[in-house]
């Protein structure tokens, strides 16, 4: 119980730097002395020092730290990355036990930490609150472990079930909610549309109405259909153009070559090397359904305003047999999150 506890006030620490760490987790550390927090700590910012440097550099009474419990919410890492290694520093420093929430399943570290740490014979207790652990940077995980981003499905429906009325472009959710979906793209890394999406709203794909950084426009367009006069192209953010066709990279935009044949795996796969952790795919109706057909994504998020009745008109996506694992309700908005299966 005691070792949940700091644990759960490691997680409250990383949480500080949201939104900060990219292309790094985000980690807290925890150093107590009998009982007593002694130092506290997290990771800023990429290029900075680590979690548990900087819960050591604020302890006191250095004495204390051999008779001390290092907690961390991932495995100390093993290898000279932008700074040294954290677990050769806790081996240096002699804790007396170190508390891992969960491991890091990047490459260079992947367990090689801890064992430095148990090698030098230092106690190393692994897998406390290790699901909230993994949550935390599910993002960061899902990108390490499964090569790929992390998906995100996203659509607005109204409560009969339909995208839009009579086939074009329809206003589905208030307001409010679009300050919602904003956050939600502040939160994510990239944001993907496809050709009929682009040509049908001309969306700009920016958080203008939070507080936040554009994410990374992606569009998808085999043929080049949509004109370079339209929002996606307007420079605000980095846009990375796929097609088949390929053109010169114009500052802030980018060309890259896909075929049709192994979509939409080849585009994760090139999202991969591009180092995008999260990707939250906007529609339309056709680019969806090939992420779910393949069942290629993590999370959907579904939008529904149950007062509107559309009568006609594209009809939304379906996430069969699967069941919202959690709800929220908002002026006349639903928000259903579902989720493909646990990391
Ligand atoms: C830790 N504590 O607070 C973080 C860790 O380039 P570097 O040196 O910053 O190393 C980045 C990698 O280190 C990152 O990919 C992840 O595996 C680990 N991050 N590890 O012990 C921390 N942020
Ligand atoms: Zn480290």
């Amino acid at each position: 119980m005691q070792d949940e506890f700091y644990i759960r006030r490691c997680i409250e620490l990383a949480q500080k730097a949201i939104g900060n760490t990219y292309p790094n987790p985000l980690v807290g550390s925890v150093i107590v002395h009998n009982e007593k927090i002694i130092g506290e700590g997290y990771h800023h910012k990429a290029g900075e020092p680590h979690a548990e440097i900087n819960a050591i550099n604020s302890v006191k009474d250095k004495s204390l730290i051999p008779e001390s419990t290092i907690y961390v919410s991932l495995e100390p890492c093993a290898h000279y990355g932008k700074t040294p290694p954290c677990a050769l520093k806790i081996k240096e420093l002699g804790f007396k036990k170190v508390v891992i929430g969960a491991m890091d399943s990047h490459d260079k570290v992947n367990g090689k930490g801890k064992k430095i740490i148990q090698d030098a014979g230092i106690e190393v207790v692994s897998g406390i609150l290790e699901n909230e652990c993994i949550e935390l940077n599910k993002r960061f995980f899902t990108y390490h472990e499964k090569k790929r981003p992390y998906i995100i499905l996203k659509w607005a429906e109204s409560g009969d079930g339909f995208l839009d009325k009579d086939f074009k472009p329809t206003s589905i959710s208030n307001t409010l909610v679009n300050q919602f979906v904003h956050q939600l793209r502040a939160n994510e890394h990239a944001i993907l549309v496809g050709t009929q999406t682009a040509l049908n709203d001309n969306p700009s794909l920016t958080v203008r109405n939070v507080k936040g950084v554009n994410p990374v426009r992606i569009l998808i367009d085999f043929n080049l259909k949509v004109p370079h006069d339209f929002s996606i192209y307007n420079n605000q953010a980095k846009t990375l153009i796929f097609n088949s066709i390929k053109e010169e990279n114009k500052e802030n935009i980018h060309f890259i070559r896909i075929e049709k044949e192994n979509f939409p795996h080849d585009l994760m796969s090139s999202l991969y090397k591009e180092q995008i952790q999260s990707v939250i795919i906007e529609g339309g109706r056709f680019t969806l359904q090939q992420f779910i057909d393949e069942n290629l994504w993590d999370e959907a998020i579904v939008i529904k305003n149950e007062d509107l009745k559309l009568e006609n008109g594209t009809k939304a996506p379906t996430l069969s047999n699967i069941k919202p694992c959690k709800t929220e309700y908002f002026r006349g908005n639903t928000i259903e999150f579902f989720q493909l299966k646990a990391l």
